[in-house]
């Protein structure tokens, strides 16, 4: 494996794990303070991040390069509400998928096919994830302070994760 991408693949395992810890983090804030939809719909997010670090542990791995499980720096645990806790989701997402458009390029720079084909996964997902942040967001801002609404969407989440695990 060309090290450079080895090395990226290493990076973004982090991130994944990152990713996997601050979500439960956001779960756990969302579980203490009574939005019980939204700690499910964060508790399933952490679980597919760690999903998305396996799968490149195992890839790498099978490549015959070397991956390095990485110590991690401890996720935001405090929230001033779900506007902030969204826009960390979206924040979140955006920075994963700019490091997977760094590998995705270097993959291209150095005629790596094999690891851009498996990369094409990640865009994928990351398209998906983007753009469910945004759409959660927008939907927060409309509810604005109405609590009614807030509940409701606390109530509704649950369906967006039944829907993804279908
Ligand atoms: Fe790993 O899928 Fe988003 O971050």
């Amino acid at each position: 494996m060309i090290a450079i991408i080895e090395k990226l693949l290493n990076e973004q395992v982090k991130y994944e794990a990152l990713a996997s810890m601050q979500y439960l983090a956001m779960a756990s804030w969302a579980d203490c303070n009574g939005y019980n939809g939204v700690a499910d719909f964060f508790y399933n997010q952490s679980e597919e991040e760690r999903m998305h670090m396996t799968k490149l542990v195992k890839f790498v791995n099978e490549r015959g390069g070397r991956t390095i499980i990485p110590s991690l720096a401890q996720p935001k645990l405090e929230f001033s509400g779900l506007s902030e806790l969204f826009s960390t989701f979206l924040n979140s997402e955006e920075t994963v998928t700019q490091h997977i458009n760094e590998i995705i390029y270097e993959c291209l720079k150095h005629k790596d096919y094999n690891v851009h084909n498996f990369m094409q996964w990640y865009v994928t997902e990351q398209l998906e994830e983007e753009a469910l942040a945004r759409t959660l967001l927008d939907k927060l801002n409309i509810i604005g302070d109405d609590k009614s609404g807030v509940y409701l969407f606390d109530r509704d989440i649950l369906e967006i994760n039944l829907n993804k695990d279908e």
